[in-house]
Parts: structure tokens; C-alpha cells; sequence
């Protein structure tokens, strides 16, 4: 009895904990497989003392798989996703994929679960430095309106995948050893140059559109305004890599819609949020941090106070495990709510 889970992506930095979450939350699983590229196929692993091969993703390992949950990049997800819907499978996409397309409905469970029962098949996964920050917000937006947000995030560099990690590692060694190294991987694999992130913060995150803002930027201005279903919202990002390996940290203005409302209110709505834990206290010098979220499902949120000119205006501080609460959990998390909605069925 359970459902037949198929994890794409199963070798990668999200994969390994979207396999690591299912074990964790007990999702009633019947049959696991373990899906990558050619190139990792034949890999094996243990869970629970089981031994699995990992195979690769083809249309037909789809066949009799009730969830998927994809995290193995945008292209793949295009061109399987639809393969696993044909053979009945639902499909929890953590790419850009389909993010945007109007019939797939992008999800934060604590926000818009109500999208699900709009799915075609697809659900997508928000981008990881956009799910903490709408999870902190939607609270806000509920007693007080939302009506401006302008971040500017500090992200570890494991949302650039487990060879960014490997280069923040191996790099910082190097340089401590007064050793050579080239960097490969960041701030963008594709891109032309590739700067030193150990010891350093780069301002670019994934490649920059012809508006002067990187794709990360406007994944975060795009996807908060389709999950809070507020088109009209005034968001601006920017989004910087810092030499951490686990855990983006958010630093959030917004202005809410009421006029007068306090810190102290905010920090009440917050303290009692779906998701959410409060860690404000700078008399005790308690506010939220990377080292301290690692392996939590939740998002940290502290440093709350009012702007000192503008009414309607506050800060924030939002920490969240990017590869958990921004990936791997999320799309888990979804998964069991499609269970308890009813929206996918045992085959
Ligand atoms: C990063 N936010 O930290 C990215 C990783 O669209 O799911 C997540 C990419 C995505 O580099």
C-alpha cells in the first residue's frame, strides 16, 4: 500500500534530499525509483538499508509511478514531465520549467495551496530564494496588504548545484594554501568568466536579461506576484552569492497597504505563522542565521523593525535551508498535500 515515487534527478544536491525527506516524513511509499541522467545511471545507494540502482530517465520508467518529483533540470523537465503525465503520473517539477505557464500552478503550500486543485498534471516548485520570502509575507499580506517588496538576498552556493560547493571548498583550501585555483563553476557554469567566490560576494546569480537584471531576480519578481496572486505588486530583487555551502539569507523591505501598524504587531503575526519561526531578540543578540537552519524545514525570521521614514514601511531578515524549505521539502510537502486533497490516487 502507498504510492510509486519517482525522484528525477536522484544524484543531485536536491535530489539526494528530496530522497532524504521522503524517509524523513514517512511518505507512504509502495515503490521508489531513482532516476538521473546516463551519465550517473548504474550509481547505487542505500536507504534504510536497502540497496537501489539508480536508472536512467526514460518515457517508459514513468509507467505505474503515481508522484514524480523532478529536480534534474529545466530541460529535462520539458521533455519528460509530459512523458510521466501521459502514463498517469503527477508530476511536483523543481525547475523553471513550466513555473510561468498559466495552466501549471506554482506552489508554496503555506500561500496558494488552494492552486493545486487547478493542476494539469504539473505542479512547479518555486525558485528556492522566492518560496522563504512569500512564506514570511503571506501572513503580512493577509492582516495588512501588501503593496511594495524590494529584496536583496545573501545565497549559499549550493542553489548553484554540489560542484559549486565542491568549488567553494576546494577553493577556499587553495587559497588559504596559497595555491592556484580556477574557478569553473560560478557565479553562472554557462556563462563566459568565472569569478573566485571564496572570500567573496558576487552580484549574479544565473545570466542577466536585457534589463539589467539576472534571471534569478526576475524568477523572484515573476513568482511572487503568481503565488500571492498579486499581479500588481511592486517587487525588485537583488540577488548575490556569498561563500556559504547551506542556507540563503533574505533581506526584505515591504510596505504594507494599513496605515500605522507597529513592528510589534508584524512580529505577533509572524510568531504564530504557518512554517514560520521568530527568532527576534536583539537585546539577547537572537536573530536568524545560515549555520543555525541547516536541516530545518522551516523559515527564520528576525530583525523586524519599522522604517524610520516611510509609514507603511518595514525590514526583515528571512534565512531558510535553500536545498529544504526551497526545494526538496517544498516539493514533498506538496506531494502530501495532493495526497490529502485527493488529487492523486494509488494506481
Ligand atoms: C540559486 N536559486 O541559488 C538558485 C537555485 O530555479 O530552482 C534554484 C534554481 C531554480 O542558484
Amino acid at each position: 500500500k502507498g504510492f510509486h515515487v519517482a525522484v528525477v534527478g536522484a544524484t543531485g544536491a536536491v535530489g539526494q534530499q528530496m530522497i532524504q525527506t521522503l524517509v524523513k516524513e514517512n511518505f507512504p511509499i509502495k515503490q521508489l525509483s531513482l532516476l538521473s541522467s546516463a551519465r550517473s545511471a548504474g550509481k547505487k545507494i542505500v536507504i534504510n538499508g536497502e540497496k537501489y540502482t539508480i536508472q536512467e530517465a526514460k518515457p517508459e520508467s514513468f509507467e505505474g509511478v503515481d508522484i514524480a518529483l523532478f529536480s534534474a533540470g529545466g530541460s529535462v523537465s520539458k521533455e519528460l514531465g509530459p512523458e510521466a503525465v501521459k502514463r498517469g503520473a503527477v508530476v511536483v517539477d523543481n525547475t523553471s520549467a513550466f513555473r510561468m505557464d498559466t495552466n501549471t500552478p506554482l506552489v508554496v503550500p503555506e500561500v496558494n495551496e488552494n492552486d493545486l486543485h487547478q493542476h494539469n498534471g504539473i505542479i512547479a516548485n518555486p525558485n528556492c530564494s522566492t518560496i522563504q520570502m512569500v512564506v514570511a509575507l503571506e501572513p503580512i499580506r493577509q492582516k495588512f496588504g501588501l503593496k511594495k517588496v524590494i529584496v536583496s538576498t545573501y545565497q549559499a552556493v549550493s542553489g548553484a548545484g554540489a560542484a559549486a560547493v565542491q568549488e567553494l571548498n576546494e577553493q577556499a583550501q587553495a587559497i588559504l594554501n596559497n595555491e592556484p585555483y580556477e574557478a569553473q563553476v560560478l557565479p553562472v557554469k554557462s556563462d563566459k568568466n568565472h569569478y573566485q567566490i571564496a572570500f567573496n560576494a558576487i552580484p549574479q546569480i544565473d545570466k542577466f536579461e536585457e534589463n539589467g537584471f539576472t534571471f534569478e531576480e526576475m524568477k523572484m519578481i515573476n513568482e511572487t506576484k503568481k503565488i500571492m496572486h498579486l499581479p500588481e505588486l511592486q517587487v525588485s530583487a537583488t540577488c548575490v552569492r556569498l561563500p556559504v555551502a547551506v542556507g540563503h539569507s533574505e533581506s526584505v523591505y515591504f510596505e504594507v497597504e494599513e496605515e500605522g501598524v507597529s513592528a510589534k504587531e508584524i512580529k505577533a503575526l509572524l510568531s504564530d505563522a504557518p512554517g514560520v519561526v521568530l527568532q527576534d531578540d536583539p537585546e539577547n543578540q537572537l536573530y536568524p542565521m545560515p549555520a543555525n537552519c541547516v536541516g530545518s524545514n522551516d523559515v527564520f525570521v528576525g530583525r523586524i523593525r519599522k522604517d524610520l521614514d516611510e509609514d507603511l514601511g518595514f525590514h526583515m531578515w528571512v534565512v531558510s535551508d535553500n536545498l529544504l524549505k526551497g526545494a526538496a521539502w517544498n516539493s514533498v510537502q506538496i506531494a502530501e498535500r495532493l495526497i490529502s486533497l485527493g488529487l492523486v490516487k494509488e494506481k
